[in-house]
């Protein structure tokens, strides 16, 4: 049972707990201090037609209505626990599953958890401003959707440190709300965290890759041998879908439009008309793909084969997916290519449970390619000679084996001055961004989008595109 009612919305029986509720409710105006400085810049006074859970049960979980942010319904929300779970995974395979953290590996629990909890708030912050240039207000609703449903996530991990790590759980929860993306001195965790989303072509990207990295993640942590972890990842990966759904949609949108402006260019330059010309939106995707193929960490990594070994952190779908019939992994290699001293690719066996990051990403890899097929038809069908492409694992990449050499988008090794002379046909130049950042401008009216993408095919929760999906408080043209 989720009590809606409570100070904060939760099913997890907050009011039997008195201290932790105490505790979070100490917490709740941090947080809201927060949200209002550093979520949207702009729209906290308008209503928004967002969602809320309202029940934890996959029929039916979602409430729509128009709310002020600030009054958005934040809240602890876990999957409800079967009985009797036991560890699916490690060297604990088939032990009951941990009601409490155990002491063992407590530290790398607790690192776990806040390294989840600190991208929440951190892609808040990094979308911080892009309600003023949203292409329509059906984009603009869902990147506020977005983006509570990242604070709600904050919300999940902080329960989770306050609930089961005492004192330093709850110093943990208060740093969440201390760091800043791109802080020069206290920047969020994680690299992709740090770097700027200020336009919607980012934003698209993002969304697809960044958070595919979430569900992936979330998707490995589900299946944690501490149990109120697995159950509260569960829960969020429900709303994930719909981030990953923004993210995948908007980029097949774009692509759509500029598939129509190339039919009305000369030439086919749809910049005369206000569109993103395709190599752009390569560059673009070359750049957001590898910076989250970075998410993924070491290829070859002990932390990895810890995290396995202890039962904290499984394999995608672990218990679910059949394929899978070695839960110990402990034997067996997982057969990778790796630099030489030079650089030059050579082969490596990596030992399984050390190479589970690697495991991880290759099936993430596998879901960004599903969605960019889908980009793909889209170009094929308008009979368009070009095709956006996946970058290889080894290009532009800050993290892992291949971070100290230089590779083009097909994987090819290349010296530093070859790199320095063709990235700009790569990743976005500074003439991309600028040319970006010139369409970017907002269309608040309800019905109405931008020149460089097309209107979804339908609007959300029955609504049609042109439905009000944000009531401003007054004229948003004079803000
Ligand atoms: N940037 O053994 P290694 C989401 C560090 S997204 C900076 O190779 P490990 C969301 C690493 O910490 C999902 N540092 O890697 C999406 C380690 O540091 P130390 C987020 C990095 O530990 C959109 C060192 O390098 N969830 O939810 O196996 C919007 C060597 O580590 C990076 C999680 O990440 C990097 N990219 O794996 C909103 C799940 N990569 O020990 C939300 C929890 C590695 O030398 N996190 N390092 O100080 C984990 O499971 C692991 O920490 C990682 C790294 C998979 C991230
Ligand atoms: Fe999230
Ligand atoms: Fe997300």
């Amino acid at each position: 049972m989720i009590d809606l009612d409570a100070k904060i919305p939760n099913n997890v029986g907050l009011s039997e707990d008195r201290k932790l509720q105490k505790a979070l409710e100490a917490w709740q105006p941090d947080f809201i201090d927060w949200w209002v400085d550093m979520g949207p810049d702009g729209f906290q006074a308008d209503d928004i037609y967002l969602r809320t859970a309202v029940s934890v049960e996959p029929s039916g979980w979602a409430h729509f209505e128009h709310v002020k942010m600030p009054d958005y319904r934040w809240g602890i929300f876990l999957t409800p626990g079967a009985e009797d779970r036991l560890i699916p995974f490690g060297d604990e395979l088939g032990k009951p599953t941990w009601d409490r953290v155990p002491g063992d590996w407590r530290t790398e629990l607790r690192r776990i958890i806040v390294t989840q909890g600190d991208t929440e708030p951190a892609s808040v912050e990094q979308q911080r401003q892009l309600g003023n240039t949203a292409p329509s207000l059906y984009d603009l609703r869902n990147l506020f959707q977005v983006n509570v449903e990242e604070g709600r996530h904050l919300w999940a991990m902080v329960y989770l440190l306050h609930k089961y790590f005492g004192r330093d759980g709850r110093e943990e929860a208060e740093d969440m709300l201390v760091r800043r993306s791109g802080h020069v001195d206290n920047p969020r965790i994680l690299g992709a965290f740090n770097e700027p989303i200020d336009d919607w072509l980012s934003f698209f990207c993002f969304t697809m890759f960044t958070d595919r990295d979430g569900k992936y993640q979330l998707g490995a942590l589900a299946e944690s041998g501490f149990d109120p972890l697995a159950r509260t990842c569960r829960f969020m990966l429900t709303e994930e879908a719909h981030h990953m759904f923004v993210g995948e949609t908007g980029m097949r949108r774009i692509v759509q439009r500029t598939c129509e402006l190339m039919k009305e260019a000369p030439a086919e330059d749809v910049t005369v008309l206000g569109g993103l010309p395709l190599d752009l939106i390569q560059r673009y995707v070359n750049r957001w793909y590898s910076v989250s193929m970075d998410l993924f960490g070491g290829e070859d990594s002990s932390n990895a084969a810890t995290y396995f070994a202890a039962g904290l952190k499984g394999r995608f779908r672990e218990e679910a997916d059949k394929t899978i019939t070695d839960h110990v992994a402990l034997e067996g290699v997982y057969e990778a290519a790796a630099p030489g001293t030079t650089g030059a690719v050579e082969s490596k066996e990596i030992p399984l449970r050390r190479a589970m990051n690697l495991i991880l990403r290759d099936g993430y890899k596998e879901d960004c390619q599903r969605g960019v097929d889908k980009w793909n038809k889209i170009l094929a069908t308008a009979g368009i000679d070009f095709q956006i492409t996946l970058p290889h694992e080894r290009f532009h990449r800050a993290q892992g084996i291949w971070s100290s050499h230089h590779y083009d988008p097909e994987g090819n090794l290349l010296s530093a001055q070859e790199w320095e002379q063709q990235v700009q046909d790569w990743l976005p130049t500074e003439e991309d961004e600028r040319y970006v950042k010139s369409l970017m401008k907002p269309v608040y009216e309800p019905g109405k989008i931008a020149s460089w993408i097309a209107p979804p095919k339908r609007g959300i929760n029955h609504q049609s595109f042109d439905f009000e999906y944000v009531k401003f408080a007054d004229d948003p043209y004079v803000r």
